[in-house]
């Protein structure tokens, strides 16, 4: 395609640079397994699993016809007071995956929409309970949650947040966990800073636990640049949260389907949620889709007075939509053929190794890993944040790799289908990219 611009303009595209983009586009056109191929028919290694959501690789054949069957069958069945079939196999499937109790699913088409649905569960929990006085929401310095007004409110991502007002009341944070002083180059789980969960007994000291519904927090949070949970601090988190009384949810939208080295990151750390949002591989990316899986005492709450009268006033136009629903089912279908769930714990070695083995390289100042997620922190250019990383982004896709960056982290979280030889080119390519932007 030509870099018309005229062509080019109605299009206002979400957290791009679109007047840098529109000098010079980065087209993708079609996909299969490991790779993108661009407009001029090049082919791209997917370092990122598209956005941290095709988890089981481009173009699965199930997941294709599961679609193509779907949209031919029934487009779309209203979601209030009316239902299909697959919504419930979906939930019934899913179920089975959660971490233990969490057995009830609330479909919803994003991982934005998941959240909000969460904080908004989590605050009528306590009120359907006759705790109407617990509605404060806490977050963590450099979540994200994505990018509706709850969402927003409860992360911390400056960026994200100071254009838009006053955002939500109500709402404090939590220190994030980023220690690169004492953690730096750490494989895997960091050792040092569990103590930083009790900074939620500080908000809890300052606000009094009466008053506080829920804290949310990423077990990895991914966005922000790899941040990994250091060793015994999510269980601290848990054990404070039940000490008051406060739910905890985890916001599984990227470590959620295998991301980690098992189905969720709950399984990995040992440490269960109340509430946990998930949306992106539950679909492996092919439809929109996201969920609430809630405990199974959340839903039971709920459920009192007159049977004829909704318990829950929330829910989307597009909820349990039969496409991504029958999207969903495939992609299951396609974890469980590839073994994927777990695949990443087999991989995560080899994967480590070569990721560490970028340490020298020029201006790298930390290395982070987990499962298949990997985190290369890089010294800023002086006075331009964020530029040396974009450079190494753009040198990789003009060498065939699409990565990510966020501020000057590099991310990579590659489809779990990967094999040792798109690990070797991924992390040549980066080498060579590193060593030109220095
Ligand atoms: N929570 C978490 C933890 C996420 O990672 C969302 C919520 C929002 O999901 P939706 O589907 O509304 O985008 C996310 C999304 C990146 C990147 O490059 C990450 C996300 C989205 C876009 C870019 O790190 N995560
Ligand atoms: N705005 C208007 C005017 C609507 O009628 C609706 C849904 O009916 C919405 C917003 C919410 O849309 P959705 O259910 O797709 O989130």
């Amino acid at each position: 395609m030509s870099a018309d611009v005229s062509r080019l303009d109605a299009y206002w595209m979400p957290f791009t640079a679109n007047r840098q983009f529109k000098q010079a586009p980065r087209l993708l056109t079609r996909a299969d397994g490991m790779f993108f191929r661009d407009d001029k028919g090049r082919e791209v290694l997917d370092g990122i699993a598209g956005l941290w959501c095709v988890n089981a690789g481009h173009n699965r054949p199930k997941i294709v016809q599961a679609i193509q069957a779907q949209a031919a069958e029934l487009d779309f069945a209203p979601p209030f007071q009316m239902a299909h079939p697959k919504a419930f196999e979906l939930a019934e499937r899913l179920s089975a995956l959660t971490p233990a109790g969490l057995n009830r699913i609330f479909f919803t088409n994003s991982g934005s929409e998941s959240v909000e649905t969460a904080l908004k569960m989590a605050i009528a929990y306590h009120r359907v309970r006759g705790e109407g006085a617990r509605t404060r929401l806490i977050g963590r310095e450099r979540g994200y949650q994505g990018v509706n007004f709850g969402g927003i409110s409860v992360g911390g991502m400056v960026a994200n947040r100071k254009m838009f007002g006053s955002l939500l009341a109500g709402v404090d944070h939590i220190r994030h966990t980023h220690d690169p002083a004492r953690n730096a180059f750490s494989v895997g789980i960091p050792p040092h800073g569990a103590e930083l969960a009790d900074d939620l007994e500080r908000l809890v000291a300052l606000h009094d636990a009466s008053t506080i519904a829920a804290v949310i927090v990423e077990p990895v949070a991914g966005s922000t640049g790899v941040l990994l949970p250091p060793q015994g601090y999510l269980q601290r988190l848990r054990d404070i949260c039940d000490r008051h009384g406060i739910l905890l949810i985890f916001d599984e939208v990227i470590t959620g389907f295998g991301r980690t080295g098992n189905p969720f990151a709950a399984q990995t750390f040992g440490v269960t949620p109340d509430l946990m949002t998930v949306a992106k591989g539950i679909t492996n990316g092919c439809v929109p889709m996201g969920a609430v899986f809630a405990q199974q005492k959340i839903h039971d709450a709920f459920m009192t007075g007159p049977e004829h009268l909704i318990e829950f006033f929330h829910g989307y136009t597009y909820s349990a939509h039969p496409l991504a629903c029958a999207a969903g089912l495939a992609t299951l279908d396609t974890y469980a053929d590839g073994e994927l769930l777990t695949r990443a714990a087999r991989m995560q070695d080899e994967f480590a190794k070569a990721l560490h083995s970028l340490r020298d390289e020029p201006n790298v100042i930390d290395v982070r890993n987990i499962g298949l997620v990997g985190g290369i922190e890089l010294k800023p250019l002086p006075g331009e944040p964020a530029k040396r990383a974009f450079n190494v982004f753009l040198d990789c896709w003009d060498k065939g790799l699409l990565i990510r960056t966020t501020g000057d982290t590099i991310a990579l979280s590659p489809p779990l289908i990967i094999e040792t030889e798109h690990i070797h080119r991924i992390i040549d390519t980066l080498r060579g990219a590193l060593r030109r932007a220095a």
